[in-house]
């Protein structure tokens, strides 16, 4: 199928070829939206992030449906840590306002240890489990690019244009976002089917930031329109 859509999109209308567009879930895994998982020992506030999972379902069938290519990514380590700078331990484990921190990546808590590779933490939450046949790039840092094959799977199945979704908006949805960007693709992220940890301060300028300036990074979405067209 060779047909472009088109949907209303800040700054203007995002226009997308079905053949040539992949979404791209980011980070949907327990550890960063369930209870006892890393984003809540961080301290995270879970509310939100729990809210965009019910979108992002939707945003992923209609995908699926209309045939588009899915790529789902998780942020992680190797269960010996080699992967994983010390900063990024370090930082979090001492970040003063965070004194709650008892646990840091790689410790054992309630799902597995924190954001290692085949924990059960570490996976996909179950409405969002990927099916045969979608890409899963495991990824250390906050970008999907960075020390990953996505860039070379997206080319293989000749992805021009991303739309985004995930978790945290203000952390690695963004981060990928801007990485994509700088790599010629042509991105827009769906305003529901993205969430943080502190909504009420970052999710509206992180999206504005992304669009700002005729489209600085790319476009934002919201969900139904997207529903519409790939209908
Ligand atoms: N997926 C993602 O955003 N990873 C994070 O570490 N997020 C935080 O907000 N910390």
């Amino acid at each position: 199928v060779s047909d472009t859509l088109t949907i209303e999109a800040r700054p203007y209308a995002y226009s997308f070829p079905r053949a040539h567009t992949a979404l791209l879930v980011i980070d949907m895994q327990r550890d960063f939206l369930l209870e006892d998982g890393f984003g809540e020992i961080q301290g995270g506030n879970l509310s939100a992030v729990q809210a965009s999972i019910e979108p992002t379902r939707k945003l992923l069938e209609a995908c699926r449906t209309a045939g588009l290519a899915i790529f789902h990514t998780r942020e992680g380590h190797l269960p010996d840590m080699s992967d994983c700078p010390s900063s990024k331990v370090i930082r979090q484990a001492a970040a003063p306002e965070n004194t709650q921190h008892t646990l840091v990546i790689g410790d054992r808590g309630k799902m597995g240890r924190l954001l290692v590779r085949g924990e059960y933490g570490h996976d996909i939450v179950d409405e969002l489990k990927p099916v045969p046949g979608e890409v899963v790039i495991d990824k250390a840092g906050k970008g999907a690019f960075w020390n990953t094959v996505l860039m070379h799977k997206l080319k293989a199945h000749g992805i021009t244009h991303l739309i985004l979704a995930g978790v945290t908006t203000e952390c690695c949805v963004t981060t990928t976002f801007r990485e994509a960007n700088d790599r010629g693709f042509e991105c827009c992220a769906i305003t529901e089917a993205t969430a943080g940890y502190n909504d009420a301060v970052f999710k509206g300028v992180s999206l504005d930031m992304l669009h700002w300036s005729k489209g600085l990074f790319g476009f934002v979405a919201t969900l139904q329109p997207l529903l519409d067209v790939l209908q």
